[in-house]
C-alpha cells in the first residue's frame, strides 16, 4: 500500500485511496500530509498544556488551522508546500513545549523532541508510518477521532476565511488544542470521544457564526438577487472557492479596466452580498459545480483563480491561465502570495475574452435575514396549507452518478413545499424553474456551504413562531456530502439534535457498523434511497 486516505466521499470502492487518490492526491503528498497532522498532534498536545497554565500563543493558533485547511481534500497537491508546513510545524512544536514548561509527565510519541529529515524523500518515508492507519485504540474509537478529525478540518476552513476577514475566537483555538492533544491519549473512552465529536459539533456552529458575522459585517446581509448565467462581451477573470474577501479584492483592483469578474461553483452567493453585487463588473455565474471544471475551464477564454477548494488537476488546455492563491496549491500551477493580483489581470488581458451571450438568470441571497424578513408571509403561508413542508437540500456535489438522486428529489418534491439549498450540490438542480408560492419562490438559494448557519437561524426561527422544536417542523434535511465541511455541518446538526437526516450519495468510509448504529438509534440518520422512496416516507 503507497498511500491511506479515506477522508472523503470519493475514497476508492468505499473504502480508501491506497494507490493513488480518487481526487489526484499523490501518494508522497498523502505521507507529507498524513506527516504534517502527526506534527499538529504533537503541537497540541503542549499548546494544550500550555494554555492549561494560562500561556496561549497566536502564532501557533493560526498555524494549526493553516495546517488543518491545507489537509483538506482538493486544497493543497504540492509536496513542496506541504513540506514547508512540517518544517514550520517541528519548530511550533518546540515553541509549544517551551510555553508548557512546568509540565513533567509521560509524553506521546508525536509530541517528542523527533527531528524531521531535511529532504522531502525522507520525510515522506516517516509520514509513511504516522497515516490513519497507525492507531492503538479499538476500531470504534479510531473511527470517532477520525469523524472528529475532519470535522476540525472543515471548521479549519472557515475559520481560515473568518480571520482573513479580521474576525478570531479564542474557543475555536482552546478547542483544537484540546481535540488534537485528546486523539494521543488512548485512556479516553468511546463515550468521552463521542463527547468530543459533539463538542466539534458546537466549535463548528461557533465558527460559521463568526464567518456569517464577518460577511455581514464587511458586505451587509445577502439579498435577494437575479444572477446572470450568460456572458458579457469582453475580457474575463473566473473566481472559484469559497473567500468572499478575495474577490472584493479582485473586483477593486479590476474596477475600470474592462475585465469583467465571473464566479464559479461556491462563490456564487456572493451576488447576494449588497457589499459586492455593488461592482458592475461581478457579471455573472459561470458553470457549474467543482467536478465539471475540466470541461468549462477549457471553454473560458480568460484568466482562472481559485481562492479555496475544489480544486482538480488542470488541463494543459487551461493550465496557462489557471492561478492558486492562499493554502490552494497545484505543481507547475503560478501561485499567488498576498494581495496583487497584477499577474492575473495582466493574463486575463491577453486572452480573447467573451462575446455578448446573455443567458439565463437564476436566484441567490437568500440567507436568514432575507427569509426572516417574509417570516409573516412563510407563516401564514403553513398556517393556511399552502406550504406543507420544507426540505433542506444541502451539501456539496460530486462526479459519482448517484448525485442525480437531488435533481430528482427537487423536480419530484410536490408544488406546495420549499426547498432551502446550500452550498455547491444545489448546481443538480438550481436551473430548475420550480416557480413560487404566493410570491415567495420555491427554491431558495441560502449561500454557501457555511451558511448552513444561516438555513440553522430560519430553522430555529420556524419552531419559536410554531412553538415547537425543529425536529417538530414540517422540515426535513436531506443532505449530500463531499468533504470535511461536510462532516463539520453533519457534526453541528447532530449537537443541535436535530433527527432523521438522510445523508448521500452514500455513507462515510471512516465510520465503523457500530459507530452507525450509535448515529442510528440516537439521531435516526439514515442513507438516501431513491427520491420517490425519500418523498413517500418524509410526506407519509
Ligand atoms: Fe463544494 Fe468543494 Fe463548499 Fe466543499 S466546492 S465541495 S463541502 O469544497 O466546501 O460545497
Ligand atoms: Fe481519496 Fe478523498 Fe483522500 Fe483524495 S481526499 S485521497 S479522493 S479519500
Amino acid at each position: 500500500m503507497s498511500m491511506f486516505c479515506y477522508q472523503c466521499e470519493q475514497a476508492a470502492k468505499g473504502t480508501g485511496c491506497t494507490v493513488v487518490g480518487v481526487c489526484g492526491k499523490q501518494p508522497d503528498v498523502a505521507a507529507l500530509q498524513d506527516l504534517l497532522v502527526y506534527t499538529m498532534k504533537g503541537i497540541a498536545f503542549w499548546a494544550d498544556k500550555a494554555r492549561a497554565n494560562g500561556a496561549k500563543d497566536q502564532e501557533i493558533d493560526r498555524f494549526m488551522i493553516d495546517g488543518l485547511f491545507t489537509t483538506v481534500t482538493n486544497v493543497d497537491f504540492d509536496p513542496e508546500a506541504v513540506s514547508k508546513f512540517i518544517n514550520e510545524g517541528v519548530r511550533l512544536r518546540g515553541k509549544a513545549k517551551q510555553l508548557a514548561a512546568a509540565y513533567d509527565g509521560a509524553v506521546p510519541a508525536a509530541a517528542q523532541d523527533w527531528a524531521l529529515p531535511a529532504s522531502i524523500e525522507e520525510q515522506i518515508k516517516l509520514g509513511q508510518l504516522h497515516g490513519v492507519k497507525d492507531y492503538t485504540v479499538d476500531a470504534d474509537i479510531h473511527s470517532v477521532r477520525e469523524i472528529i478529525m475532519y470535522g476540525i478540518k472543515g471548521y479549519a476552513a472557515y475559520a481560515d476565511h473568518a480571520r482573513i476577514l479580521g474576525k478570531e475566537s479564542d474557543e475555536i483555538y482552546a478547542y483544537t488544542h484540546k481535540a488534537l492533544a485528546a486523539m494521543l491519549d488512548d485512556s479516553l473512552d468511546l463515550m468521552a470521544n463521542v463527547g468530543l465529536a459533539m463538542e466539534a459539533g458546537r466549535i463548528n456552529y461557533v465558527t460559521m457564526e463568526l464567518l456569517n458575522q464577518a460577511h455581514v459585517e464587511a458586505y451587509g446581509h445577502p439579498v435577494p438577487t437575479p444572477v446572470q448565467l450568460g456572458t458579457k462581451a469582453g475580457k474575463g477573470i473566473l473566481v472559484s472557492g469559497h473567500d468572499l474577501k478575495f474577490l472584493e479584492e479582485l473586483l477593486k483592483q479590476t474596477e475600470g479596466t474592462g475585465i469583467n469578474i465571473y464566479t464559479h461553483g461556491e462563490m456564487l452567493p456572493a451576488h447576494g452580498y449588497p457589499g459586492l453585487k455593488k461592482y458592475a463588473h461581478l457579471v455573472a455565474n459561470y458553470g457549474g459545480a467543482w467536478q465539471d471544471q475540466h470541461k468549462e475551464f477549457a471553454e473560458f477564454p480568460g484568466a482562472i483563480i481559485f481562492n479555496t477548494n475544489c480544486i482538480q488537476k488542470p488541463a494543459d488546455s487551461y493550465i496557462d491561465r489557471l492561478f492558486t492563491w492562499g493554502l490552494v496549491q497545484w505543481p507547475g500551477v503560478k501561485h499567488l502570495d498576498g494581495w496583487d493580483f497584477a499577474e492575473v489581470i495582466a493574463k486575463a488581458q491577453a486572452c480573447d475574452g467573451f462575446a455578448d451571450a446573455p443567458g439565463q438568470e437564476i436566484l441567490t441571497g437568500f440567507g436568514h435575514n432575507a427569509i426572516l424578513g417574509v417570516a409573516d408571509k412563510v407563516i401564514e403561508g403553513v398556517k393556511a396549507g399552502a406550504i406543507k413542508h420544507f426540505f433542506l437540500v444541502g451539501g456539496c456535489d460530486g462526479a459519482k452518478s448517484g448525485r442525480n438522486y437531488y435533481t430528482e428529489f427537487a423536480e419530484q418534491a410536490p408544488k406546495d413545499t420549499i426547498i432551502l439549498t446550500l452550498a455547491c450540490g444545489k448546481f443538480r438542480f438550481n436551473k430548475l424553474d420550480l416557480g413560487d408560492i404566493g410570491g415567495i419562490p420555491r427554491l431558495l438559494d441560502v449561500g454557501q456551504c457555511n451558511d448552513a448557519y444561516s438555513a440553522i437561524q430560519v430553522a430555529v426561527a420556524l419552531a419559536d413562531a410554531f412553538e415547537c422544536g425543529v425536529n417538530d417542523l414540517p422540515l426535513s434535511m436531506v443532505l449530500s456530502w463531499y468533504e470535511q465541511k461536510a462532516v463539520a455541518i453533519l457534526l453541528t446538526l447532530l449537537y443541535l439534535g436535530i433527527k432523521n437526516i438522510k445523508l448521500g450519495p452514500s455513507l462515510p468510509a471512516f465510520i465503523t457498523p457500530n459507530v452507525l448504529n450509535f448515529l442510528v438509534e440516537n439521531y435516526n440518520i439514515g442513507p438516501i434511497t431513491t427520491a420517490e422512496a425519500d418523498l413517500k416516507e418524509i410526506l407519509g
